[in-house]
């Protein structure tokens, strides 16, 4: 007995960083809950030629493989060899993510169309202000127009450009930094259309299309390139119009926000049209007093992943956790529903919640599973479908088990909301202060880190370490996604972590009142990251290439994460990648994307699970930057 529980502690601090989190991974565990960490043992050993990347399946001549250490196969039945493989994977990859974010953004403009055409039940154009400035971006003549008109007149703009109409992203005209566009110009990547990228990213890794992995990896930056100053970029800014551009809150993390006595509801996913509508409808007295009849004192809203960022950017509710989180607020048997949209639902999910009383709701046509209950969600009727899935939820609050309950009591304090606007507002209305900042030295530079969690690394380890180590060195730390959150918990997101940074950042940190981590918000929100560099160069009359930057995805898992950080890249922004990716069966796919990319976009990927030597890689990077400016 004294060895198992031994081993549970260790095992418990091989998996998270944070108490909260720990407390309820030993109580899955005794429990008997699988979760993610258990399914990725079982994994083991994962397949050798997959981590690599040098597996193509992706026709029936196959499945092939290509020996790694040189030895026979060393072409597949067709004729790839490793580095067409591996670039073939890594294109067909990136294309996934960039088509996951940019149809969220797409359901974002088809909210709008309909909101602008009065066909939406209970959304509103909140921000006018952002609508106008949008449509100038977007060429849109505002003079005269109801904003109503305007809307509409953006939303049919946005939306050709998802296709091949335009040929052409008006965001990149408008907030690209010249210096940045001719360089993309020189390398033939500037993004024509959001589906196009995409489409031909699918048509290209079709057998028998294009066989140069060079080609293929330039084209796999320029559909990134229309993920982040397209796709990501509309969701960002469209969402904004429609709920409201971020200004800062206080808000609580990690599992401890879960209530005792109300009727506790999941948002997890990523589109904020289903989470508002949700908001909305939790106010409602129908509902409040059905949760009183059922013996709850009322019902709490809890965030989890990016659907989860959106909300607390906006209305401050509370976030539970990041992708690892998800199972964890299940076990904590206080959870009555699990609202679902897409993307990064464990398709498990159900499987954990038959375990306890919690429903899990799916809304999406796109992303059903099995064991969930099915509520189509549509703008026609959203806030009928909002209530109705609350009532499902308040019902479930009798079937609640208290002996099975265990919520830890240690929320943590956070100051979110840091838009690009609410950032430059604050300054003054330009980034001159930050620039002379800067040139001063006071603040080396700045980090964007994101992305997710990944069981193959312990919890939150990467983001916080990372993080931590950056902001000792004046060096100022941008966040989204469940980066954001991991560094939330750790209570990196108050004012007061300040006290950890070096000098000249905590200076500057306690004179604005401000953390010296910034949560900017969800995955597509990485958009306001650019945006924010875009603005700085343009003030600078240079290129994004140029500037003191540096991106970093410690702990990232998903598809999307690699669009991200291909954007960043093809942006200029030098990128370190915790896990990974699988292109390491090709020496010279790791060549190009970790060095000789640098003499045409001047960044470059670099893979260091270390977050402490990443904080070297990144330090030196500002470095070689500031240098080059003459700062
Ligand atoms: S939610 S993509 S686990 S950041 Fe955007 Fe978190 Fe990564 Fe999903």
């Amino acid at each position: 007995m004294h060895h198992e529980l031994k081993f549970i502690k260790q095992e418990i601090e091989k998996r998270a960083l944070n108490e909260t989190d720990k407390e309820i991974i030993e109580k899955s565990i005794l429990d008997g809950i699988e979760t993610a960490w258990d399914r990725l043992y079982k994994q083991q050993p994962q397949c050798g030629f997959g981590l690599l990347g040098v597996c193509c399946n992706r026709c029936v001549l196959g499945p092939c493989r290509i020996d790694p250490f040189g030895g026979e196969p060393q072409r597949g039945v067709c004729g790839a060899t490793s580095d067409l493989i591996v670039a073939r994977n890594l294109l067909d990859t990136l294309a996934t993510g960039a088509a996951a974010h940019s149809d969220h953004g797409r359901e974002v403009l088809e909210v709008l169309l309909h909101t602008a055409e009065g066909k939406s039940q209970g959304y509103q154009i909140t921000d006018e202000e952002k609508l106008k400035a949008v449509a100038v971006d977007y060429g849109i003549k505002i003079e005269g127009k109801s904003k109503e008109e305007i809307a509409k007149e953006l939303a049919v703009t946005m939306l050709e450009e998802f296709g091949t109409l335009t040929y052409g992203i008006k965001f990149v005209d408008a907030r690209v930094p010249e210096k940045t566009k001719q360089m993309w110009q020189k390398l033939g990547i500037v993004p024509r259309s959001v589906d196009r990228e995409i489409v031909e990213a699918m048509h290209r890794v079709q057998m028998g299309v294009d066989s140069d992995y060079v080609n293929i990896l330039l084209h796999a930056l320029r559909t990134a390139l229309s993920d982040g100053w397209g796709g990501s970029m509309m969701a960002t800014d469209c969402s904004d119009i429609l709920f409201g551009t971020p200004t800062p809150k206080t808000s609580i993390f990690n599992l401890s926000v879960l209530s005792k006595d109300k009727v506790n509801v999941i948002l997890h996913g990523h589109n904020p049209i289903l989470s508002e509508m949700i908001v909305k409808a939790s106010e409602d007295p129908e509902i409040l007093k059905l949760a009183e009849q059922k013996g709850a004192k009322g019902i709490n809203l809890a965030g989890m992943c990016c659907t989860g960022n959106e909300l607390l950017m906006r209305k401050g509710v509370p976030i539970a956790g990041t992708l690892l989180d998800q199972e964890l607020a299940i076990v904590t048997g206080a959870v009555e529903a699990m609202i679902i949209d897409y993307q990064c639902i464990f398709p498990s999910i159900t499987f954990t919640a038959s375990c306890y009383h919690t429903k899990v709701i799916s809304t999406s046509s796109k992303a059903k599973f099995p064991g969930a209950i099915h509520m189509e969600f549509n703008p026609a009727s959203a806030f009928d479908t909002a209530k109705q899935i609350l009532r499902i939820a308040v019902e479930n609050f009798p079937n609640r088990n208290p002996d099975r309950v265990k919520i830890p009591e240690k929320p943590m304090k956070v100051m979110a909301g840091f838009s690009e606007e609410v950032i430059r507002k604050a300054l003054g209305g330009s980034y001159k202060p930050l620039i002379d900042l800067i040139v001063s030295g006071k603040i080396k530079g700045a980090v964007g880190i994101v992305g997710c969690n990944n069981p193959k690394i312990k919890m939150d380890y990467g983001h916080v370490t990372l993080a931590k180590e950056l902001i000792k060195r004046d060096i100022l730390v941008v966040e989204t996604g469940c980066s954001a959150v991991a560094c939330g918990k750790a209570g990196l997101l108050q004012p007061e972590a300040a006290d950890m940074a070096g000098e000249g950042l905590r200076q500057v940190c306690k004179t604005l009142g401000i953390p010296p981590v910034l949560h900017m918000g969800s995955c597509v929100d990485c958009s306001r990251i650019l945006v924010m560099a875009s603005k700085i160069a343009k003030e600078l009359g240079v290129g994004i290439e140029d500037l003191p930057l540096g991106g970093a995805a410690p702990e990232w898992y998903s598809q999307k994460a690699v669009s991200i950080g291909s954007y960043f890249v093809a942006s200029g922004v030098y990128t370190v990648l915790g896990i990974p990716p699988t292109v390491m069966g090709s020496k010279n796919v790791v060549e190009l994307l970790t060095d000789k990319i640098k003499g045409l976009t001047n960044s470059a990927f670099a893979v260091e699970p270390d977050p402490l030597k990443a904080a070297d890689l990144l330090e030196s990077e500002i470095m070689r930057k500031r240098k080059a400016l003459g700062i």
